[in-house]
């Protein structure tokens, strides 16, 4: 992989994109290998997958600038349907998501880190969704993903103007988690990461599941969805660990079993 690396450990996986001479700018060639790597690690039992940027100064300043210039209509449509292809990957991989944002996630950074489930900002972050100001919109779900973590209103303010967004109010608005003021993003995705980690896998996987397959639904469809995995977690032997752990006073041990 030339424009991403991607490293395991303890069970939690930690993709990098890396283009750092573009502030890791999101071109074809990145957003294919990004796709390739999803899929294949979506099948290998990872706990938690982390998403960050290379370097201090960018999780990624946007879809490549320098690629789309000369792009034709039909190649814009390729590249903007192909995105949201692997962005859906990523938003739907089985394990929990991470994004571990310092610096610009600029127009398809931003969309990246909003495909991730939770967000975690350095105080050097900065988002925003610029696309206006190249004369184009947001073609890797941005228009979607955006309106629904901060509502529809903000979400146009903010695709409207194209004005960059501060670690702060990103936390204030919902689009970001929260700030890590102490210490490196990081260090405290891993730390995230990592207390996720020791929960019951099937359990996990399934709030996840759970959590987006219902959303947008209607309360009633949401809890509808409910009783049958709640269900299925009673056919695992980490449901069992579970209880009896916590009946006999001691931490679980779960086996993904
Ligand atoms: N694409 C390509 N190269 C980039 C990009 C980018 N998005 N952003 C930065 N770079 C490059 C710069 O060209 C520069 O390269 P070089 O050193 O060779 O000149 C290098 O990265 C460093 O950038 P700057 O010198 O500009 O660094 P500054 O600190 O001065 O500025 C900014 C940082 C403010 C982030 C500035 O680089 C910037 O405004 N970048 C563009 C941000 C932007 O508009 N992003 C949105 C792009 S559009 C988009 O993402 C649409 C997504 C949907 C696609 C749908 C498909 C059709």
């Amino acid at each position: 992989m030339e424009n991403l690396q991607f490293d395991v450990l303890d069970g939690v996986g930690v993709i990098t994109l890396h283009r750092p001479k573009a502030l890791n700018a999101l071109n074809p060639a990145l957003m294919d290998e990004l796709g390739a790597l999803l899929a294949e690690q979506a099948s290998t039992g990872l706990k938690a997958l982390i998403v960050t940027g290379s370097g201090d100064r960018a999780f990624a300043a946007g879809a490549d600038i320098s690629s789309m210039s000369t792009m034709t209509s039909m190649e814009a449509e390729a590249f903007s349907a192909n995105g949201q292809s692997v962005l859906h990957q990523l938003e739907n991989f089985p394990a929990p998501t991470i994004a571990a944002v310092k610096g610009f996630a600029l127009g398809g950074g931003c969309e990246v880190a909003m495909a991730c489930d939770l967000v975690l900002a350095a105080p050097t972050a900065v988002f925003g969704q610029p696309e206006v100001s190249l004369g184009v919109i947001p073609g890797f779900g941005g228009t979607q993903r955006l309106a629904r973590r901060v509502g529809r209103q903000r979400a146009l303010e903010l695709m409207l103007t194209g004005r960059n967004v501060r670690a702060e109010e990103a936390v204030s608005i919902g689009l970001a988690l929260k700030v890590v003021d102490e210490g490196d993003v990081m260090d405290a995705a891993h730390s995230l990461a990592a207390r996720i980690a020791r929960k019951g896998p099937a359990s996990v996987r399934w709030v996840k599941q759970v959590s987006h397959e219902t959303e947008g639904r209607d309360a009633e469809a949401g809890m509808s969805a409910e009783p049958s995995l709640f269900a299925l977690c009673f056919s695992t032997q980490d449901q069992k660990e579970g209880m009896k752990a916590f009946l006999e006073k001691r931490k679980a041990e779960f086996r993904n079993e």
